[in-house]
């Protein structure tokens, strides 16, 4: 019959739950969305992928008579799938801004991740499941990597044995899995988790298909090293939305025409990455900063097309600020975020703006609450928010020669200075700011950021290597991920920048556009210097 194709989806509408849709869509399956409590009792299988504050889901599930409702399908042992909040909702109560009540079918307090042991929250990426019991839905998985993003977990216990079928390490052992009968639910996201992800949608929509196979053998381990694919995009100076990349940030042909240079089509290229195995796609629209980013129509169907069959987080950064358009119309940088979320972002990226508000927060000491970078992760949560920083290196002959953080560099100046500071710059490196980077990054950290995309100008598009020095410096100095950025230009940069610093990720550009490297190949590598990837 046509229902047998048919999920029902609960989305309270609280944030980015398009790549869920996309990938039930690309599973071939209809999705009719809950409008009433009744429409969940009716529902063959539902997936509920939780978004946003615990307080604020239960909030809505609680008014609207959906949590009884829940609560009453679940009991009755019906396919359900719960993604992420989702899973957490599930249990007894949560420590995100409560205390607060939570569904109180699974026993245990989601409480917050301790970060003092050098774990950075939020645990952000590929990790791997310890499996613990039979579950339909995680066969085949074995030790294969899936993506996590989140800041509370929920751990396993006496009380909860029987629900959980897999945990994950990070720091400590905590619930990546439950199942019971029909009822499964999901710390990680499926729907970002590439094939293995899509395969668990899978074996959800489909459970009597679904041959059983033994676990892929392995050795991962632990939290992998990320490889992202970064897309710098610009309108040429024909109209054209293309992926273009700079030296040193400047992006125009040094021919006579002195054009944009051009490497590709955003959806095309993004599509290509993530085949080749890109743990992250980021987009950055390089002049959002004159831009009118609400209008910006290419960049959201660029998100649009691209969620459609990218299933690893995609970021998209350029123009996230408040805004007023020619006709005096307002746009608040949450608006402007919430336009890319819906469009299919897993977390928007800030740049200029986040410098603005740094500087404000360090000369005042005081949070305003009202930054585009507090605002849109007091809503969609931290790891939602990252913050791009464009530093330029100062050489310095004495360490106490500028106001900034400054450190003995690796390699001298070309005038033989040993020290340097890291300027930061806005608007796509035109301006620079009497902010150093190391500033930047406690200031944005205690205002909320989740991660940080650390580029280099001085590094960018040269292919010589990372700037390690100022990896370093960053990584250790804040206790959230940081992606390093800029310089990328050969195999060797991805294990030196993982070796000598604590970034979390590593980001490249050029190297994949020109194909001298293909991400397989990085990966192929890092895996030979013994380090964690996911393949
Ligand atoms: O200030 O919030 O509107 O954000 C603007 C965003 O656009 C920032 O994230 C800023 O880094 C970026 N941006 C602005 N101008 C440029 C430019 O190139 N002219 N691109 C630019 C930054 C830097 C990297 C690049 C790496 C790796 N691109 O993301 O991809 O350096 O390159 P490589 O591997 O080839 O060395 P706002």
């Amino acid at each position: 019959s046509t229902t047998d194709n048919v999920v029902t989806l609960l989305d309270y509408g609280a944030g980015n739950v398009r790549s869920v849709r996309n990938a039930i869509r690309h599973l071939g399956y209809d999705i009719k969305d809950v409008q009433t409590p009744e429409d969940i009792l009716n529902a063959n299988r539902l997936i509920f992928p939780g978004v946003g504050a615990f307080a604020a889901a239960m909030d809505v599930l609680n008014k609207s008579g959906m949590a009884e409702a829940l609560c009453t399908y679940i009991e009755n042992d019906r396919p359900f799938l719960g993604i992420c909040l989702g899973l957490q909702l599930l249990f007894d109560s949560s420590d995100e801004n409560g205390p607060v009540n939570g569904l109180g079918l699974i026993p245990g307090v989601v409480g917050r991740f301790d970060s003092s042991n050098g774990f950075r929250v939020p645990h952000i990426g590929w990790n791997v499941l310890q499996i613990t019991k039979d579950s339909d839905i995680l066969d085949e998985i074995g030790i294969r990597h899936v993506y996590f993003v989140h800041s509370y977990r929920a751990m396993p216990s006496n009380e909860n044995r029987e629900w959980v079928s897999s945990t994950c390490n990070y720091g400590d052992n905590f619930i990546a899995s439950v199942s019971r009968g029909n009822v499964h639910a999901v710390q990680f996201h499926p729907e970002k988790s590439g094939d293995v992800g899509l395969s668990v949608l899978r074996r959800f929509l489909y459970p009597k298909s679904s041959v059983i196979k033994k676990p892929t053998e392995g050795k991962a381990l632990k939290l992998a090293k990320r490889v992202i694919a970064c897309l710098d995009v610009r309108t040429n100076d024909k109209g054209d939305l293309v992926v273009t990349k700079g030296d040193q940030y400047d992006v125009r042909e040094s021919t006579e025409e002195n054009e944009v240079r051009n490497l590709g089509k955003p959806v095309e290229l993004a599509g290509q990455y993530y085949k080749d195995g890109a743990d992250e796609v980021s987009f950055l629209n390089i002049t959002g900063f004159r831009d009118f980013p609400v209008g910006d129509l290419p960049m959201l169907q660029v998100l649009r097309y691209t969620s459609e069959n990218v299933f690893v987080p995609l970021t998209v950064g350029g123009g996230i600020r408040d805004f007023t358009d020619a006709n005096g119309r307002h746009y608040s940088s949450l608006e402007v975020a919430s336009e890319y979320f819906r469009s299919g972002a897993d977390k928007i990226s800030i740049g200029s703006d986040a410098v603005y508000a740094a500087e404000e927060y360090i000369k005042t000491g005081v949070k305003s609450g009202k930054s585009s970078l507090e605002q849109i992760s007091r809503i969609y949560g931290n790891q939602a928010v990252v913050i791009s920083i464009d530093p330029r290196r100062v050489y310095l002959n004495s360490a106490n020669d500028a106001e900034f953080k400054t450190i003995k560099v690796t390699n001298p100046g070309p005038n033989g200075e040993e020290y340097a500071w890291y300027q930061c710059t806005v608007n796509g490196g035109r301006e620079g700011r009497p902010l150093g980077a190391y500033e930047l990054a406690k200031a944005v950290e205690e205002l909320g950021a989740g991660e940080i995309l650390l580029n280099c100008i001085d590094c960018d598009g040269q292919g010589n290597g990372y700037d390690i020095d100022l990896i370093k410096l960053i990584s250790d100095a804040v206790s959230i991920p940081v992606i390093a950025s800029s310089g990328a230009g050969a195999v060797e940069h991805f294990s030196e920048v993982f070796k000598k610093t604590n970034a979390s990720a590593a980001l490249a550009a050029g190297i994949f556009h020109r194909k001298e490297v293909p991400i397989q190949s990085v990966k192929e590598h890092l895996l030979n210097e013994g380090i964690e990837v996911r393949i």
